[in-house]
């Protein structure tokens, strides 16, 4: 695709024009196109879109970036322009994928509604810069690079998950895992954990069990009092979270453990390792 010099969207720009918008300027070279708003439906100056190479439309207009000629829920203006400037990007395919869901108000039957969404906030760009569309793209650049930051992670952590180990405990399930982010509570728990332990690139490591479990880690934490006496490992009020050093809370002294001694103090006259990858 050419690089577009002028970048047209809808006034009170949503999170589909919006992601359309940071796709062109973060993957296609577009940084220093200048940015326009129209009527939601118009083109710019009432020109077909398209008709001008130079202009690009999206999530307006009936062009090649604009999905409300289709009644394909799988398309979204953001989805279009993603397959036209990056379509091998994985982790922006992931991305898309949730803003195109979310274009169709596709929210899984039965899910409670959050109380606080990606589109609240983009809501509350547009109260405060309503005659500004522009000042909303500007704050929601950012909110998008984090976005994708964070899908890199999620997807780094999949890849670490596949190589975790599994573990019985009085409570249930244990789950295992380390990579340089860590683990992740999500992806154990939606496997049916009650307890995840974790150890991340800088040496820092965790167990953490679900919310409305009965764990109580106590019986564990003097267990590595004893057996990594110099670490300072923290036990939360709460006996569900015991903590060696986290990104919030470096620890003053980190665990010389490994993550495989690790699940060997849980285990201790307490379970047994049932999977090792
Ligand atoms: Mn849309």
């Amino acid at each position: 695709m050419r690089c577009p010099q002028t970048i047209v969207g809808h006034l009170a720009p949503d999170l589909d024009c919006l992601a359309a918008i940071w796709i062109l300027v973060r993957f296609g070279g577009a940084g220093d196109a200048e940015l326009v708003f129209v009527p939601a439906g118009r083109t710019l100056n009432d020109q077909p879109a398209d008709s001008d190479p130079r202009i690009v439309h999206v999530d307006t207009g009936c062009g090649r970036f604009d999905h409300h000629q289709y009644a394909d829920t799988s398309l979204s203006a953001a989805e279009l322009v993603r397959r036209a400037v990056a379509n091998d990007d994985s982790v922006l395919q992931r991305l898309v994928e949730h803003v195109t869901r979310l274009d169709h108000a596709d929210v899984p039957r039965g899910a409670s509604p959050l109380f606080f969404t990606v589109n609240d906030l983009i809501a509350g760009y547009n109260q405060l810069f309503p005659t500004r569309p522009h000042h909303v793209v500007q704050a929601m650049l950012p909110n998008l690079d984090a976005w994708y930051a964070q899908e890199q992670r999620q997807t780094r952590l999949e890849g670490a998950f596949v190589r975790r180990m599994e573990f019985t405990t009085p409570w249930g399930l244990g789950i295992a895992m380390q990579s340089d982010d860590g683990g992740s509570s999500r992806l154990a728990y939606r496997h049916g954990a009650v307890l995840y332990a974790y150890r991340d690139g800088r040496g820092n490591m965790g167990i953490a069990a679900q919310s409305r479990s009965d764990v109580d880690l106590e019986p564990v934490y003097f267990d590595l009092k004893r057996v990594d006496e110099a670490a300072d490992w923290y036990l939360h009020p709460n006996h569900r979270m015991l903590l060696c050093g986290t990104a919030k809370a470096p620890p003053r002294q980190p665990s010389g453990l490994t993550l495989e001694e690790l699940v060997d103090v849980i285990t201790w006259d307490r379970g047994e390792v049932i999977l090792r990858r």
